[in-house]
């Protein structure tokens, strides 16, 4: 078994009197936690002097015709898990184009998003399986409709940020704002482009003062575009370390020794697709040449790229693209943690499955010695404190134990940029809830 190249440790580094591990469990629990409430000064349209009303969206279909083009696309559909017994029925499905919402290839458990054709074939190939929601396009259609009906002025200006999922104008307006009113301690970054030459945007948050020093710690989401709840957890993790510093101690020395990155939209042409085209799209935009589309993003880092648990199939919902950081928004997001230079902690942010997993996750290996073990320490601690704190049940492990997938962000951050690194998966826990698509009270 290969021994992966781990760099150098951080186990034993703190950031001013604050260890690495405090930083992280704090950073964490905060993010997983999601918002206490709408806050007032959101609820009333601006943030300090700012008008929080987005900029104007290009008008798309009608929503009556939109909301009826989605029942027909998704008529009859349901989620079912299915108990796989042999990887080859796994291939068969794949075939038949049914949508895997848990991406593992071996025998197990594995949700679906199947047609009644699909249900059929699962029935004919005499899988045990449950369907455990028979409304998909009545899910879709009521999301769909709410946002319609809550319009472009009410998605800000009226209501709460955090009050429901945001297009990607509104995260950008919302991301410029909490800059503009954090002046002293926050700034907009600009990664670089997507495919389709939108900018992947983020925030650097720190204490006023000479920051040469402090180490970074970088939260990342939506690299998967239909994983709309990691982009509102991750802004509202940003906005409470702002509003939170010179008013909660543990924060303002956090913020006073750190350096925090965070950029809610990894990929927004993807993000972009699933709020205008098809809100279950998971990959980016690429246009592979061969009639599909799309590229796994957390396929496409270069780190054990082309292994186990990644596809070579273009059409596949984890192709791995055509090389090493193929893809533009992986390249600027890998340049962006590498010119930070002294990354101590990285999260990617994912949903969902209410989990926390460690490296490695493209081989059953684990980085040697203390760093391995301090990474599963580390992920129980996350889990007690969210237990305690939410009573949600979140699963810390090695990504390994959940399925095999190389070329991950997380693996690189860890093993080719010596992060501290984990892979959060949010809510819900399973399918039954309405997996990707969440009600907005999720959020908060
Ligand atoms: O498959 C993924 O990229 C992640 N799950 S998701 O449902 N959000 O797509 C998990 C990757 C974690 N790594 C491993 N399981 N190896
Ligand atoms: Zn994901």
């Amino acid at each position: 078994m290969p021994t992966p190249a781990i760099g150098a440790s951080t186990t034993g580094r703190s950031v001013g009197r604050m260890p690495i591990r405090t930083l992280l469990a704090a950073a964490t629990l905060a993010a997983v936690l999601g918002p206490a409430g709408p806050s007032a000064a959101a609820a009333s349209g601006t943030i300090g002097s700012i008008n929080l009303a987005p900029a104007a969206r290009p008008a798309g279909p009608a929503p009556a015709d939109r909301i009826a083009a989605i029942r027909r696309r998704h008529a009859g559909e349901v989620l079912a898990r299915v108990l796989i017994t042999d990887p080859r029925q796994l291939d068969r499905l794949d075939a038949a184009g049914c949508d895997q919402w848990t991406h593992g290839h071996q025998a197990g458990w594995h949700e679906f998003r199947l047609d009644q054709a699909q249900l059929e074939l699962v029935r004919r190939m005499g899988l045990r399986h449950e369907v455990v929601r028979e409304d998909v396009a009545e899910l879709l259609a009521a999301e769909a409709a709410r946002l319609a009906a809550a319009g472009d002025g009410a998605a800000v200006g009226g209501a709460d940020f955090f009050a429901d999922y945001r297009p990607l104008d509104v995260v950008a307006s919302f991301t410029d704002t909490l800059a503009a009113t954090h002046p002293e301690l926050a700034s907009v970054v600009d990664l670089g482009q997507s495919l389709e030459g939108r900018p992947i945007r983020g925030l650097r948050i720190t204490g006023p003062g000479d920051a040469t020093d402090r180490p970074a710690v970088l939260i990342n989401a939506l690299q998967h575009a239909r994983e709309w709840i990691t982009v509102p957890t991750v802004l509202w993790f940003a906005q409470s370390m702002l509003e939170g510093y010179g008013q909660d101690p543990e924060i303002t020395a956090i913020l006073d020794a750190i350096e925090l990155h965070v950029i809610p939209v990894t990929n927004p042409d993807g993000y972009v697709w699933s709020w205008d085209e098809n809100r279950l799209w998971r990959k980016n935009r690429r246009d592979n040449g061969d009639g599909s589309f799309g590229v796994d993003l957390n396929r496409n880092w270069s780190f054990q790229w082309g292994g186990q648990g990644a596809s070579e199939n273009p059409s596949s919902a984890i192709y791995r693209g055509t090389g090493p950081f193929s893809e533009p928004e992986s390249t600027v997001l890998s340049q962006y943690i590498l010119d930070l230079g002294d990354v101590a902690a990285h999260l990617d942010v994912h949903s969902y499955g209410q989990l926390i997993l460690s490296p490695f996750g493209y081989d059953f290996v684990e980085p040697e010695g203390i760093t391995g073990r301090t990474h599963l320490v580390l992920g129980r601690t996350f889990a007690d404190y969210i237990a305690e704190v939410s009573g949600a049940i979140y699963d810390p492990g090695p990504a390994w134990g959940l399925y095999l997938a190389s070329g991950t962000c997380s693996d690189w951050a860890h093993g080719g940029a010596g992060a501290i690194s984990f892979t959060f998966e949010l809510r819900p826990a399973n399918a039954n809830e309405g997996g990707f698509v969440l009600p907005p009270e999720a959020i908060e």
